[in-house]
């Protein structure tokens, strides 16, 4: 999606150039999964694909969104009418980043915005932080509010668990915000630290395909939330502030003590293993073996799938068909319950694993996926 071609839209839409365009991404996450809202480590990377947004500045406390991609025409809202709760459609992100920036007490008085996404919607890529992530830097920029970063990112958190209401941890607005060109993200959920990994595919003869179930997912339903419930109460039972607390050499004392606990104690499992795992792959990669981390990201989906029991048919069979097929590592990827999958695998094995997906899920009578490359690409930027 072209800057140019947003702004002669919004121009068409409201009878004046915007004064910017800003692009935000979506992502992959690579491993480090439902660890972010237990203060443990993830690594995201951006997509290319991403939410552009052409926005000019108003004074009379309006806000008026208008969307390439969902029919209808400009939606109209007054900034002291924004409040969290009730039903909501896509202009809650947008919203909610405005109602969380002026509840945080920055002055904003309104704004014209148009966007255009090429993000996947419920496919697990992160397509809602992506529109909160580039409306909240698009609005930084005009109204001069000094945020970057994770700061950036916990406004946006903030819109998507107070205003959209789903319960989500800081990783995909910390991804779609902060990520680089050519690197995953090594996040501290618990400090907010960062490290770029370098993640040069292509130079190691590599690709990442995505594979997009077309299995929809929202976090604002029910499962997610108790997912998190359980790890929460894992930590109270546990007597620590968050999971990340448990160490992985501590982690059988731990289960030892929540004997009888049955729902909870996988999920700790889960979490305490795939915060060793992150670490692992960092340091994979750190020592420039990047087919190595396959088998870590194969261990991953079978924890989500076992232990934390977030996987779904039609993600287990990307997983074990590109396994079959001689694919290096597979795993479902970001919250679950339907959403993507992603296959590491020597480039020249490609085509073969496509193919072989698509007609296993033929032969299972499943919606055709969609299969595309993921190229580690750069996070929330101006373009205009
Ligand atoms: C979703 C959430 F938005 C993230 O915060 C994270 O918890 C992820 O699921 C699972 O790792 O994308």
């Amino acid at each position: 999606m072209g800057a140019q071609q947003v702004a002669d839209r919004f121009a068409e839409l409201y009878g004046a150039r915007p004064e910017g365009v800003w692009a935000a991404p979506g992502r992959v996450n690579l491993i480090g999964e439902h660890t972010d809202y237990n203060d443990g480590f993830v690594m995201p990377f951006a997509l290319p694909h991403q939410a552009v947004a052409a926005v000019s500045r108003r004074t009379d406390g309006l806000l008026r969104l208008h969307s390439a991609d969902i029919g209808g025409g400009i939606t109209e809202l007054r900034l002291d009418d924004l409040a969290p709760g009730g039903d909501h459609d896509w202009t809650a992100y947008p919203a909610g980043v405005v109602w969380a920036l002026r509840e945080a007490g920055h002055e904003i008085t309104g704004a014209d915005v148009h966007l255009a996404s090429t993000v996947p919607t419920g496919a697990g890529l992160s397509s809602s932080a992506a529109l909160e992530v580039v409306i909240a830097l698009a609005l930084n920029d005009l109204y001069g509010l000094g945020l970057k970063g994770w700061r950036l990112a916990r406004l946006c958190q903030r819109a998507e668990n107070v205003y959209v209401g789903a319960p989500t941890g800081i990783m995909d607005q910390t991804a779609s915000a902060c990520c680089e060109a050519g690197h995953a993200l090594f996040l501290d959920t618990r400090d907010l630290s960062q490290r770029q990994i370098p993640f040069d595919l292509a130079a190691a003869g590599l690709r990442l395909l995505v594979v997009d179930t077309q299995v929809k997912h929202a976090h604002s339903g029910g499962e997610y939330g108790k997912r998190r419930a359980g790890c929460e109460k894992g930590a109270a039972l546990l007597g620590v502030d968050a999971l990340r607390d448990i160490p992985y050499d501590g982690l059988d004392a731990a289960l030892a003590r929540l004997g009888g606990e049955e729902e909870v104690a996988p999920l700790v499992r889960h979490i305490v293993t795939e915060n060793e795992r992150v670490e692992r792959t960092v340091a994979l990669l750190r020592a420039g073996d990047p087919r190595a981390i396959g088998p870590v990201l194969t261990e991953g989906h079978a924890s989500l799938r076992d232990d934390f029991r977030i996987s779904c048919p039609e993600l287990d069979l990307v997983v074990d068909t590109a396994l079959a097929g001689g694919a290096l590592g597979a795993r479902m990827t970001g919250g679950g319950f339907g959403g993507s999958a992603i296959v590491l695998t020597e480039a020249a094995d490609v085509d073969t694993l496509t193919k072989a997906v698509e007609e296993a899920f033929a032969a299972a009578g499943f919606t055709a996926p969609r299969v595309f490359e993921a190229v580690p690409s750069a996070g929330a930027r101006r373009l205009v």
